[in-house]
């Protein structure tokens, strides 16, 4: 299992200025961040990380949120990095994700739920490379 993955701070949490809580969360709690970026994603750069959901009803209104304002992306290290992380992270909706969970402290609701979990090693690698190029990650 690899030992990188990436995540993505939603709008809803940065408009709201708490991406500095959340990263302090997962520094706290044992992952490395060995890349990080601010940016605003382009309603076609929404439509490509959100590709996989896109037979889904809730890919439009994802698409325009997720591309109404800065983001934050970051690569994590820890030891198996996917799996801690969507553990750290918790259920996809806010009212379900376990206590003391990211999403359970600063999520609003399923769309607005703080932070986006890659859930393969492959994933995280496909998407990571669509906010950042080698040269902007730690060896
Ligand atoms: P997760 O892996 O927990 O982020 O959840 P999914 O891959 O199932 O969903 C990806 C994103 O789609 C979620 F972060 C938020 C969004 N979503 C909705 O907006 N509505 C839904 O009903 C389910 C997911």
């Amino acid at each position: 299992m690899g030992n990188r993955t990436f995540t993505m701070i939603k709008p809803e949490a940065v408009r709201a200025g708490i991406h500095t809580d959340i990263l302090k969360m997962i520094t706290d709690n044992g992952f490395r961040i060995v890349a990080l970026r601010m940016h605003h994603l382009s309603r076609n750069d929404a439509m490509r990380f959100y590709a996989v959901h896109k037979e889904k009803p809730f890919y439009e209104p994802l698409v325009e949120y997720i591309s109404s304002g800065p983001i934050i992306a970051a690569i994590l290290e820890a030891e198996n990095a996917v799996e801690a992380y969507r553990c750290l992270v918790g259920a996809t909706d806010p009212k379900e994700a376990a206590e003391g969970t990211i999403r359970a402290k600063f999520g609003i609701n399923q769309r607005q739920n703080a932070v986006h979990a890659s859930d393969s090693d492959d994933n995280a690698r496909i998407e990571w490379e669509q906010h950042f190029v080698e040269s902007d990650i730690m060896l």
